[in-house]
């Protein structure tokens, strides 16, 4: 309902003696929160901090000073809108539980699109739940060491060959390399080296082992898992680390621009490129628990943002094992 017809609605109301309905209106009006967006460098959200209470409703007239920007909350299931200049999109949002949410853009309104990030703080009474710390925290991995994998495989693993090595792993004996607490904290590179160690896979060549290793990969995730994170993927990270996961996004080029210069450094001093997900002697060294910390808790001055407050636990394990599509083939 546009404003004109709402205010004929409650004229309407008023003349048919319902006044309290009338000023009710009003005052929904009255406290709905202005916020404008604007590309990073012009001043991203304003006002970038908000404060309801649980329970009550946040109502929010959004509107662009520049060029097309969205408007989602991270960890929640509230659909993205968009934010057109000129226009003012109405939205009414209600959280339950106390706590600081992290509103985003979801427009790649410029090279610092991913910075356009404001708080959501609910307020009330807070139920202490138990803080579980991030699985690379749990482990005591330093997720900024560089690693290269010694051991490449010499072609794409493949979960299509063979049907001979997926047999093995009805046996009892290789069942442990399915749990998710050990493909999860370990590389590639480690497991393709416990099985190489293992006498039970002593007779399988060296590919036959990467395609094991792909096997326990894809017994981790699912296809609906790969096909949302390969939605979060195209539209939170393939402008850095390029579609085809190559590092080579479209926004790089201003990327790196950008990078020094948010330090105080001079432009293009200090820059690190994104993460090439399809080098085999990278990401093959890296375990699910150091990609997932990264995803989680971004690159400390590197430019890759913090998804942590952005994603739910779930997606970022999705997208962790979206990564290693760059890397083994694909399930059909
Ligand atoms: C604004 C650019 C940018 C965006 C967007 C971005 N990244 Fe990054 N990412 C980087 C840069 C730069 C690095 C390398 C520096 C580092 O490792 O801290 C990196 C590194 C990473 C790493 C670390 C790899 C490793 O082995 O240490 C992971 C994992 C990653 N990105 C995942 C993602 C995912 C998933 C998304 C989308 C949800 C994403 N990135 C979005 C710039 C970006
Ligand atoms: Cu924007």
């Amino acid at each position: 309902m546009n404003e004109k017809s709402a205010r004929i609605l409650a004229a309407v109301f008023l003349l048919g003696g319902l006044a309290a309905l009338g000023i009710s209106w009003r005052l929904g009006q009255a406290d709905a929160v202005i916020l404008h967006a604007r590309m990073p460098e012009a001043g991203g959200w304003t006002p970038a901090d908000l404060t309801v209470a649980a329970g009550q409703p946040l109502r929010l007239r959004l509107t662009s000073d520049d060029v097309m920007h969205g408007f989602a909350i991270g960890q929640s299931d509230q659909p993205a809108v968009d934010v057109e200049p000129g226009k003012v999109t109405n939205l009414t949002v209600i959280f339950d539980k106390p706590g600081t949410y992290t509103f985003y853009c979801t427009r790649w309104c410029g090279p610092n699109h991913w910075r356009m990030r404001g708080a959501i703080i609910v307020t009330g009474e807070r139920v202490e739940q138990p803080v579980t710390p991030p699985l690379y925290a749990q482990l005591g991995l330093d997720i900024d060491a560089r690693r290269e994998a010694q051991t490449i495989p010499a072609g794409k693993p493949s979960t299509q060959r063979s049907a001979e090595i997926f047999a093995q792993f009805l046996l009892p004996s290789a069942q442990s390399y399915l749990s998710p607490g050990y493909y999860r904290s370990r590389s590639p590179e480690q497991v393709w080296q416990d099985l190489r160690d293992d006498p039970h896979w002593v007779h399988y060549s060296d590919l036959q082992l990467w395609d094991a290793v792909a096997y326990i990969w894809q017994a981790n995730t699912t296809p609906e898992a790969l096909a949302e994170a390969r939605s979060l993927y195209a539209r939170n990270c393939a402008a850095c680390h390029g579609e085809s996961g190559g590092g080579d996004g479209v926004f790089i080029g201003g990327q790196v621009q950008v990078q020094g210069e948010a330090h105080g450094f001079p432009p293009g001093y200090e820059t690190v490129l994104p993460t090439d997900f399809t080098d085999p002697r990278h990401l093959l060294a890296v375990s699910p628990a150091h990609l997932q910390g990264k995803i989680i808790r971004g690159g400390m001055g590197t430019g890759m943002p913090m998804w942590g407050v952005i994603f739910t636990e779930e997606q970022t394990w999705a997208l962790v094992s979206y990564l290693y599509t760059f890397q083994f083939e694909e399930v059909p």
